[in-house]
């Protein structure tokens, strides 16, 4: 379903400052993943057998009560099993093959950015579909089959976890470390589809600000982050994000100036 035409404006917009970006860095949330039918963590929905994601998403949970933990993880798994990319997963897809210097920052663990095309995704909070063993640290890849049985792992046979980031655990500093880069070195930061309100995910809008980038924000809701942005889309990933890709044009890049537009001197027309 397209954007409706109130707005195409703004939208238009956008894909003006990604035509005349160079160094595009975007940071995306569960929001992007919602026209999917995966449910987001502090949207409607998004609790787990009336207990909210983030007790269960922690090492202490599972040293408590692994079986738990395994049964939320399971769950979501069965549950993504169902989910395809929606049209903002592939737009992204797109608009990596039309800026060379785009790099896709997501905080999701579903997968779905890779199966819609994505190719330089840096997954800061891992991956579900990953068992990491807790011994020898060894990681193998779901086959997505079996729903019932807590994996262990295949060569040590001692219990194994999902490769995610727990909240109290640290990122992966190689990711990470990449992600920081991105931010700081982008000429415009999209943050589509998060509530701003986890760290340090959060905190890369600003690293993106502090080295002069412009800020666009994707979201249907205000966040913490709506009043920072330069612009502000208040509309649905799913229908926004391809409208805007839609009209970067071909080649992505704002026309080069043709000699005709100079008026001054050399100096391109404003
Ligand atoms: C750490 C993997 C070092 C697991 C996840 C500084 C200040 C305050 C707190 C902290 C801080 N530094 C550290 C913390 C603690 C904590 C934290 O941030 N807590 C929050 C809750 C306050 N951070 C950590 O623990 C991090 N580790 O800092 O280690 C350390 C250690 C100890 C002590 C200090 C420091 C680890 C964080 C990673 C946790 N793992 N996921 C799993 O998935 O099970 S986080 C998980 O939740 C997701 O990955 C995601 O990152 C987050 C959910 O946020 P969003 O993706 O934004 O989703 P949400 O539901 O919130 O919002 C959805 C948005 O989409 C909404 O705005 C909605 O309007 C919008 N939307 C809806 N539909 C659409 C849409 N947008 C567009 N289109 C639509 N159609
Ligand atoms: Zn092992």
């Amino acid at each position: 379903m397209a954007a409706n035409d109130s707005l195409l404006p703004l939208l238009e917009h956008v894909a003006e400052l990604l035509r005349g970006a160079e160094h595009i860095t975007c940071l995306t949330g569960a929001g992007v993943s919602a026209e999917s039918g995966v449910p987001t963590f502090r949207g409607v929905g998004g609790l787990w057998e009336g207990r909210r994601p983030e007790t269960l998403a922690t090492p202490e949970a599972f040293a408590s009560d692994p079986e738990e933990v395994w049964r939320f993880y399971l769950w979501r798994r069965r549950l993504l099993l169902a989910c395809k990319p929606n049209p903002g997963h592939y737009a992204l897809a797109r608009l990596e093959r039309k800026k060379p210097g785009f790099t896709l920052i997501t905080q999701n663990v579903d997968g779905l950015h890779v199966q819609a095309g994505s190719r330089r995704v840096l997954a800061v909070h891992g991956d579900i579909w990953i068992d990491r063993c807790t011994r020898c640290g060894q990681e193998a890849r779901s086959t997505g089959e079996d729903f019932e049985r807590i994996p262990h792992c295949g060569l040590c046979g001692a219990l194994a976890r999902p490769g995610v980031v727990w909240f109290g655990e640290l990122l992966p500093t190689d990711v990470w470390t990449q992600a920081e880069r991105a931010a700081a070195s982008c000429d415009l930061m999209l943050v589509a589809g998060t509530s701003s309100l986890v760290y340090p995910a959060a905190s890369l809008a600003d690293v993106a600000r502090a080295g002069g980038a412009t800020v666009v924000e994707v979201n249907p809701e205000a966040t913490p982050l709506t009043s920072e942005a330069d612009v502000a889309v208040p509309a649905p990933s799913g229908q926004s994000l391809p409208t805007i890709v839609d009209r970067l044009g071909d080649s992505g890049n704002r026309a080069p100036c043709r000699p005709a537009d100079r008026v001054d001197g050399g100096q391109p027309r404003q």
